[in-house]
């Protein structure tokens, strides 16, 4: 697993992709919870998998709420510590979200060379694993700072000879305590993170004007991890987007164009996978890939209908969605892998889900209907225009036949007659060549 390199170096082990730790995972059972504790738990293991640990024991325990020192209880902390010894583990990570408090807590429990880490550091962790682009390591090392700015404190309890960037005494103030030192470091460098940030943000916000000013109709993939975004875009556009069986495999969005059969392109937007209990440092950080979601006319919720959590999944999805409010964008779900469903279970979520649409993007299975959907959501605000284009205008024609549903076309005397079907946004460049010649 990677360290958070930028903030601070913790435990003895510089760990590279190929040391593989050992983990125990800890769930709290609590009244009322959304997702049954054993699956969030098997999702706790695929997430520690992706990250590089090896899950060696789970344990959970059943509360009515949680213990404010230790999360769990103080027994169960022991119990937890001795379990950690007898599996030789290297760090215990918690389901929940730990208050940097409880954190603190608990690495006071386990032995010292245990680390205790939450499911969102481990979020944050394969997110900084996977990040390529410059924006998606910004983001995750923003998000990195902001998880860690309240917790310094807990680290330096526990690991007083570590040290930001060294030299310390000579460089800082005098009646300073490091910890002082080390959280004006961090906010400083939060400041600065995000001062980039709103520069490449504004830089990719031209270019997505550039787009809406071209009246593309944007189509955004969105849903859980692990659900077939990425597969969907590669199948449907050759593109060649990373797709694996690991989660957040994608992290930086891609656009590619697509040629709907009717001849109109548009475009389609791959973007970063959601889960339940995404850290909400996370969805801020992110909030400029995720202005690709909710800057679309119109967004796939790609469902992976194989899990049995898909339910569950589809409202940790909308509640994202809600969050970053793009709940008002047209939406399409979109159930994939139905390949892995026998005839009976595909007969069931068909007729529990009559408006949706049932695919498969590794078969192919379902594509066709979904193509038409989109085609039918892209045309909704289209208008008709016939329209008369002299011959000197040819860039006119083309950008008709790429954006516009061409009903009929005619090669006459004074240019090319079109009778078509124009969005909203390419209205104005053709009104002035409305066609006043009788039709043909
Ligand atoms: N059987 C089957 N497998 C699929 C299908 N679509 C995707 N997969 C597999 O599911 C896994 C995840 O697919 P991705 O396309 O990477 O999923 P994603 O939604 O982009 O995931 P993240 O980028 O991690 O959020 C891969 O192993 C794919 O091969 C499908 O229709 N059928
Ligand atoms: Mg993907």
């Amino acid at each position: 697993m990677t360290e958070f390199h930028d903030v601070i170096q913790r435990g003895p082990k510089a760990v590279s992709e190929d040391v593989r730790e050992r983990a125990i995972l800890v769930g709290v059972d609590r009244p009322g919870l959304k997702w049954p504790v054993e699956s969030s738990l098997a999702e706790l293991e695929r997430l520690a998998d992706t990250a590089g640990a090896d899950t060696v024991a789970i344990t959970t325990q059943k509360l009515s709420s949680p213990n404010p020192r230790t999360f769990v209880g103080s027994g169960k902390a022991e119990e937890i510590a001795q379990l950690a010894r007898s599996c030789s583990a290297d760090l215990v990570i918690f389901d929940d979200e730990l208050s940097p408090s409880q954190q603190a807590n608990l690495e006071k429990v386990v032995d010292k060379d245990v680390k205790v880490i939450d499911r969102t550091a481990l979020i944050l962790d394969i997110f900084a694993l996977h990040a390529t682009s410059k924006e998606g390591r910004l983001q995750v090392r923003l998000a990195q700072n902001q998880y860690l700015y309240p917790r310094l404190r807990g680290m330096w309890a526990h690991l007083a000879s570590n040290r930001l960037g060294g030299g310390v005494g000579s460089r800082f103030g005098e009646g300073e305590s490091q910890l002082e030192v080390d959280r004006r470091m961090v906010r400083k460098r939060i400041t600065s993170i995000k001062r980039e940030l709103e520069h490449l943000g504004s830089v990719r916000s031209v270019q997505r004007e550039s787009r809406l000013t071209s009246g593309m109709f944007k189509v955004a993939l969105a849903g859980y991890t692990n659900a077939g975004k990425s597969s969907l875009l590669n199948h449907l556009t050759k593109a060649d987007v990373l797709s694996y069986d690991k989660l957040f495999a994608t992290l930086d969005s891609t656009t590619r164009r697509y040629k709907l059969p009717e001849g109109r392109e548009i475009t389609l937007t791959d973007t970063v996978g959601f889960i339940q209990k995404l850290p909400t440092t996370l969805v801020e950080a992110f909030k400029s890939t995720l202005d690709e979601i909710t800057g679309a006319d119109l967004i796939l919720h790609v469902i992976d209908s194989s899990s049995p959590e898909y339910d569950a999944q589809i409202l940790a999805v909308e509640e994202v969605l809600d969050q970053i409010k793009a709940h008002e964008i047209p939406c399409i779900r979109v159930f994939n892998k139905i390949d892995l469903l026998d005839g009976d279970n595909r007969a069931g979520l068909a007729a529990r889900h009559p408006h949706d649409v049932l695919v498969s993007s590794l078969t192919g299975e379902g594509i066709d209907t979904l193509v038409k959907r989109i085609e039918l959501a892209a045309s909704s605000a289209d208008a008709a225009m016939e329209v008369l284009i002299p011959y000197s205008k040819g860039k006119l024609v083309s950008i008709a036949h790429e954006r516009c549903r061409i009903i009929s076309e005619e090669h006459r005397e004074k240019g090319t007659y079109l009778s078509m079907m124009v969005p909203q946004a390419y209205r104005d460049m053709f009104e002035p060549y409305r066609n006043s010649e009788p039709t043909s």
